[in-house]
């Protein structure tokens, strides 16, 4: 074999190799997950409110799973995401004390979870703002909602 032709070979391994990495580099990125606790008085004397915490508020844009726990002792409580909420209040059922649901466009929801349940949302999220909050009756009015920022 040439010199020539042992270097052209060598080329085109390295090129095959760069080829592999572009086409596994996708798979390779980790799933983002989100912890969500959602809490009350009722879980302890640490907590003095209703509310969503969650351990990171930035994620990228893509798949992202919202694992949510339910740490009250006594209520039911729930999660939803809104993309875009706007800095308006959102449409309120006064009679029933929550978020008119048919008039915002929830992605979708941890919906109803007994004390001490979990459960799991996982959406494909485009960059922006997005608001989680629990709409059992009276929660969101009490202030259980958080913010979630997506980036690029
Ligand atoms: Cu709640």
């Amino acid at each position: 074999m040439s010199r020539q032709h042992r270097s052209a070979r060598t080329a085109a391994s390295a090129a095959s190799l760069l080829l592999l990495i572009a086409a596994t580099g996708h798979a390779a990125v980790p799933a983002q997950v989100i912890h969500a606790k959602l809490q009350d008085p009722s879980t302890g004397p640490a907590v003095k409110k209703m509310e969503i915490i969650l351990d990171r508020h930035v994620v990228k844009a893509g798949s992202v799973t919202l694992e949510a726990v339910n740490l009250s002792k006594t209520l039911v409580h729930e999660v939803l995401v809104l993309h875009d909420p706007g800095k308006k209040p959102l449409p309120y059922d006064a009679k029933n004390a929550e978020v008119n649901e048919n008039k915002v466009h929830s992605l979708g929801e941890v919906g109803d979870l007994p004390p001490g349940h979990s459960g799991t949302l996982t959406l494909d999220l485009k960059p922006g703002k997005y608001l989680l909050f629990c709409n059992e009756s009276g929660h969101y009015a009490d202030g259980m909602k958080t913010e979630l920022t997506v980036t690029r």
